[in-house]
């Protein structure tokens, strides 16, 4: 609806810098490696894919990244996820949909300021087992794979250098623009947050106390103020780590107790059947993890929710 033609962007991000663990920056090449394009061209999209984002040049340009408070690296994921911001937004001014494949979680500051610089009034549907809501001030790890919700929002403790360089200092997301589903693994600083604000979030036990058909129900009622005109645009961030650690295991964060195989697809086709999805983030594939058989697994599961968010599944 929102889009010019069937067009989908890869914006592969081969990008770790946001936390600890090495090999999550292999991810999206594991993923284009496959047949992710060549799978969304046969549910009939035009791809967009001129090989991956190259940080390595962002990565020479910064000599030193020494903590700033507890952030970890803050120069080298400010520079980066500036730079997918860029990148994201020119695609969805071209009215194409970007497909952002991660690399950690902290490249969706980059990719949801992206979609919000082209389609201001757009939701964020963020799937995670994790909120990713911590400030530079509350966070206990320092890493920013675990804060960019917070930056998206403009909370206080976020008008920080050197992400104030770009980051808008009236923030491009609202409170109520959001909403998460899958949680289970949230910090005392985080939950404070989440209810100080009043932020909508389905935990794993609304999913099992509703189901997940309800839960999305609610989400979209939600975002789009329960006015029965579903037209607002969709911003789908999903975290690899909110399925469960048996049904995508090679996740540098994974937390028991996430969603089956089915209840991760049929998010992603509830919101392909809106028709307002503007962006898609696939994020924290790390297929150097475990042995091969659970990257392999990941990797497939992966593909396949993307393809249910394109449109795969549905009659
Ligand atoms: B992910 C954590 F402390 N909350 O801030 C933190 F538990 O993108 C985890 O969702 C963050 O995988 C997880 O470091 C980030 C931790
Ligand atoms: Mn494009
Ligand atoms: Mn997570
Ligand atoms: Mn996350």
């Amino acid at each position: 609806r929102f889009l010019k033609e069937k067009t989908v962007a890869i914006v592969g991000c081969p990008f770790s810098g946001g936390q600890r663990r090495t090999g999550v920056d292999t991810g999206p090449h594991a993923l284009v490696s496959a047949g992710l394009p060549k799978q969304l061209e046969e549910l009939g999209w035009k791809v967009e894919f001129n090989g991956h984002q190259k940080f390595e040049e962002i990565g020479k340009t910064i000599t030193s990244d020494a903590d700033i408070g507890v952030m970890k690296q803050p120069r080298l994921v400010s520079a980066v996820t500036k730079a997918v911001a860029d990148t994201v937004e020119k695609h969805a001014r071209a009215g194409h949909l970007p497909l952002t494949l991660g690399g950690d979680h902290s490249l969706a500051l980059g990719t949801v300021s992206g979609s919000l610089r082209v389609h201001s009034d757009a939701a964020l549907i963020w799937i995670d087992a994790h909120a990713d809501i911590n400030t530079p001030e509350t966070t206990e790890t320092g890493n920013l794979h675990g804060c960019p919700v917070s930056f998206l929002l403009g909370l206080p403790g976020t008008d920080v250098e050197p992400f104030n360089s770009w980051v808008p200092a009236k923030p491009l997301l609202r409170s109520d623009s959001l909403v998460y589903i899958g949680l289970r693994d949230i910090d005392a600083g985080e939950r404070k947050i989440l209810r100080d604000n009043n932020i909508k979030a389905f935990s794993m036990h609304h999913v099992d106390k509703y189901g997940i058909g309800k839960v999305v129900e609610m989400a979209l009622d939600h975002v789009n103020g329960n006015s029965s005109r579903r037209d607002r645009p969709v911003h789908l961030s999903f975290d690899v780590d909110a399925l469960d650690p048996t049904v995508a295991p090679s996740t540098g964060t994974p937390v028991r107790g996430g969603l089956t195989f089915r209840e991760g697809h049929y998010i992603c086709e509830a919101l392909y059947e809106t028709g307002c999805l503007v962006a898609v983030d696939l994020m924290e594939v790390n297929p150097s993890l475990l042995e091969d058989r659970d990257a392999q697994q990941t990797i497939a599961v992966g593909c396949s929710l993307v393809r249910a968010a394109m449109g795969e599944t549905l009659l």
